[in-house]
C-alpha cells in the first residue's frame, strides 16, 4: 500500500482499537450495575474510523466530535484513565466529571470536544479551522459527524462556509447506515453521502471504514491538502454500528441479516489476522494483552476516584457569582 504506516504504526492502530472495544465492553458491563448514568452510545464495530482518522493528525491539530466519540477520544491522545472517570462523573475526569460521556473535551491533546447536539460541532469545526488559517498555524481540523449529522442544515453551512474559504478542515462522516432507529435510505436520496461534495467544489472519497489503514490513508492525503492550502476534504467512511444507538436502544429495527453481514467485517479481528500474518500471533496476544492491562487500570482509576465535592460546584464558572 502506497504510504502505508510502518508495522509497529499498525500494531499501535491495532491496541488502540482493541483499547476501545475493551473500554465500551466494561463500559456496558457498568452501565448494567448502575453505575454511570444516563445512556451511553458505544461505537462497537467503527473503532477503525476514529482510531485510523486521529492517527493521521498531529498531537496540535484539533478534532471535533460527536454523541459517539470514544474512539475519537482514544484515538486523540485522551488519557484512558481520565477518560472513564469522565464518563463515570468523576472528579478526576477530563472536564471534572462534568461533561460526561458525549461531551468530553480535553485541549492537551487537541481534542475540542464531543457533542451531544447532531451535527452541532460541524460550525465549531469551521470556526476552529478559520482560526488557524487567520493565525497563519499549519494545523488542520477533522471534524466528525453521522450519516445523520449529514441531512441537517449546519452540515451544508459548514461544508459551504469551509469550501469557500479553503479551509484547513477534513469533514469525516462515519456512515453506520443509521440515525437513531431511522436507515440511511430514509434519510438521504443518495446513498453516497461524499457525492455531495461535487456540489461544493471539494474532493469527496469513500473509503472502507471497517479498514484502519485504509482510513489512515484517506485521512493523512486529505490532512496534506488541508496543509497545502487547498482546502477541505469529504471522507464518507462506510461502517456499521454493531449494537445499535444506545445503552437504551431496545432493538429490533436492524434486521438480523444486515448485522450478520456485517459481522465478519468486525475491524478488529481482521486487523488481528493481518498482523498475525505480519508480526506472529505472539505479538498480537502482547498486544490484547497490553490493551485489556490499560482499560483495567483506566477501570480501577475511575472507580476509585471520588465524585466531584458540593463545593466546587462554581469552579468553571466565567464570572463568579453571576447568577
Ligand atoms: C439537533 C439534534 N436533533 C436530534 C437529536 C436526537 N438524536 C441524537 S443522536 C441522533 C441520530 C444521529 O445519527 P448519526 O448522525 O447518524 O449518528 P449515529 O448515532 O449513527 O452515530 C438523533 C436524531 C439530537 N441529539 N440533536
Ligand atoms: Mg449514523
Amino acid at each position: 500500500m502506497q504510504n502505508a504506516p510502518s508495522l509497529d504504526m499498525q500494531a499501535e492502530l491495532y491496541r488502540k482499537m482493541q483499547v476501545v472495544r475493551l473500554l465500551e465492553e466494561a463500559i456496558g458491563r457498568l452501565h448494567k450495575e448502575g453505575r454511570t448514568r444516563g445512556p451511553i452510545h458505544r461505537c462497537d464495530g467503527q473503532e477503525a474510523v476514529g482510531i485510523g482518522a486521529t492517527a493521521a493528525l498531529e498531537r496540535e491539530d484539533i478534532v471535533t466530535s460527536t454523541h459517539r466519540g470514544h474512539a475519537h477520544y482514544v484515538g486523540k491522545g485522551v488519557d484512558t484513565g481520565r477518560l472513564m472517570a469522565e464518563i463515570m462523573g468523576r472528579a478526576t475526569g477530563t472536564c471534572r466529571g462534568r461533561g460526561g460521556h458525549m461531551l468530553v473535551a480535553d485541549r492537551e491533546v487537541g481534542l475540542l470536544g464531543g457533542c451531544g447536539i447532531v451535527g452541532g460541532a460541524l460550525p465549531v469545526a469551521v470556526g476552529q479551522a478559520l482560526a488557524f488559517q487567520v493565525r497563519r498555524q499549519p494545523n488542520v481540523v477533522l471534524a466528525f459527524y453521522g450519516d445523520g449529522a449529514a441531512q441537517i442544515g449546519a452540515c451544508h453551512e459548514a461544508l459551504n462556509a469551509a469550501a469557500l474559504w479553503k479551509l484547513p478542515l477534513v469533514f469525516l462522516c462515519e456512515h453506520n447506515l443509521y440515525g437513531l432507529t431511522v436507515h440511511a435510505r430514509a434519510q438521504s436520496s443518495v446513498a453516497d453521502l461524499a457525492s455531495r461534495a461535487v456540489g461544493y467544489g471539494i474532493p469527496g472519497e469513500i473509503v472502507d471504514g471497517n479498514d484502519v489503514l485504509a482510513v489512515h490513508a484517506a485521512t493523512a492525503r486529505a490532512a496534506q491538502r488541508a496543509r497545502r492550502g487547498e482546502g477541505p476534504t469529504l471522507i464518507e467512511a462506510k461502517t456499521y454500528r454493531l449494537l445499535g444507538f444506545s445503552t437504551s436502544d431496545v432493538g429490533g429495527y436492524q434486521p438480523p441479516e444486515e448485522v450478520a453481514a456485517w459481522r465478519p467485517r468486525d475491524p478488529i479481528p481482521n486487523m488481528a489476522a493481518h498482523l498475525v500474518a505480519e508480526l506472529g500471533a505472539e505479538r498480537v496476544a502482547a498486544l490484547d494483552a497490553d490493551a485489556a492491562a490499560e482499560v483495567e487500570h483506566a477501570v480501577a482509576f475511575a472507580l476509585e476516584s471520588p465524585l466531584p465535592g458540593i463545593g466546587e460546584l462554581d469552579a468553571g464558572e466565567y464570572v463568579k457569582g453571576a447568577a
